[in-house]
């Protein structure tokens, strides 16, 4: 448990955190090899909103709910934002997809043939209206773009293209809008991808102008990479838009976020923590991009905020004077031990006290099992398609 005084002078900002969920967390998903079906999936946009609007009501984490098109079409998006409202939550983030149409074979905004890039680019202005509709205020953009063999295409010209097409996408913005740019090493194009890594984003960001960012999904770095000195750049170069959060084991793996290396997601909220990343009017956003594969998804999304909120908890603890001390003497094991310190504390009792004195369940997850609601689930939502990752 915390030292008595420490936990009171840090829940100002733990209040303060959100965390987005994707709508697509709660749809089916599984790998090339099976996708499992679970009782009570959502069939339909308004159902997957309304399982998040759950984990919002049990952990008062999780007030948005981010989009992908087409996967979340639906016809009235107006009605759809009074829906999620009614239910106590926003509509967030809208995540374009040009990545599972039979014209983006050879890629999306990059693509050599002008009226596929017309076509892709007609696509992310659609996002825009969504938005207007919605409120959102983010386009997210991920690209399947790539390569898969050496040859195959012209880096340059492609990387070329893919700033044209920014630029036309950035220039239909509203003033509150912002553009944020994901980059993914590798998957599903296993030579090269046009937005490989954070470098690139910052690159093609940074020539559209201030509202414009980059996306760190954590799970699109090669095995070993310091993702924490990459939140840091960001932090310090102005331009960390979002995190879509998970963890991985081995490659895109999409699993909660805090599972596989809690350790990691500890030094990634102290870096952001240190860069002002959590201060008031911070531009950095907070989203899980999870799939729930075989655990029960309701219940995995409410493991995945609360495990970001723990290490965001522990990341606040770090008693940072101690640390800057030990930093300018070159108490190489004393600063280390400062940062060990923080993260070793458990920060469950104090968090669950302080969610009972906020009026929510002080164990969510066991609330959330004692409610029946899943059974609930089970029972209401039979007939109709499953939605799966995809639909
Ligand atoms: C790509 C990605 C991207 C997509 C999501 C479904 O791997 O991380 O954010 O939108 O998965
Ligand atoms: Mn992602
Ligand atoms: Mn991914």
């Amino acid at each position: 448990m915390t030292a008595p005084g420490r936990f009171g002078e840090i829940t100002e900002t733990l209040a303060r955190q959100s965390i987005e969920l994707p709508s697509w967390a709660f749809g089916n998903s599984g790998t090339r090899f099976k996708v499992f079906g679970t009782p009570g999936t959502p069939r339909t946009p308004h159902e997957k909103i309304a399982d998040a609007a759950k984990v919002h009501e049990l952990t008062g984490l999780a007030p948005t709910v981010a989009l992908h098109i087409p996967w979340d079409h639906v016809e009235d998006f107006t009605a759809l934002k009074a829906y999620a409202e009614e239910l106590g939550v926003q509509l967030g983030t809208v995540n374009s997809n040009t990545f599972q149409d039979e014209d983006y074979k050879f890629g999306s905004l990059t693509h050599s043939d002008p009226a596929v890039r017309r076509k892709a680019v007609d696509h992310h202005f659609r996002c825009l209206d969504i938005m207007r509709a919605t409120g959102s205020t983010d386009l997210k953009i991920w690209l399947a773009d790539g390569t898969n063999y050496p040859g195959q295409g012209s880096l340059r010209a492609r990387q070329d293209r893919l700033a044209e097409s920014l630029a036309e996408i950035y220039d239909r913005l509203d003033e509150h809008q912002r553009l944020v740019l994901e980059y993914k090493f590798f998957e599903p194009a296993f030579y090269h991808t046009d937005v490989p890594d954070w470098g690139t984003s910052y690159a093609q960001v940074s020539a559209l102008g201030d509202r414009a960012f980059t996306c760190l999904d954590t799970g699109h770095h090669a095995p070993g990479t310091n993702i924490e000195f990459i939140v840091m750049q960001l932090l310090r170069l102005g331009k960390l838009g979002s995190f879509d959060f998970n963890s991985r084991f081995y490659a895109d793996d999409d699993l909660i976020v805090g599972a596989a290396d809690p350790f990691q997601l500890f030094r990634i909220m102290h870096e952001v923590v240190a860069g002002g990343g959590l201060d008031e009017g911070s531009p950095v956003r907070f989203m899980l991009d999870q799939c729930h594969n075989v655990e029960e998804k309701i219940p995995g999304q409410i493991r995945s905020v609360l495990n970001v909120q723990e290490m965001t908890a522990r990341a606040l603890l770090v008693d940072r004077a101690a640390l800057e001390k030990a930093q300018s003497e070159h108490d190489v094991l004393g600063a280390n031990a400062v940062l060990m310190d923080a993260f070793q504390t458990d920060v469950r009792p104090d968090l669950a006290q302080w969610r009972a004195s906020r009026g929510l369940p002080a164990e969510p997850l066991r609330a959330y099992a004692e409610s029946g609601h899943q059974q609930y689930l089970a029972e209401q939502r039979v007939g109709g398609a499953q939605a799966g990752w995809g639909a």
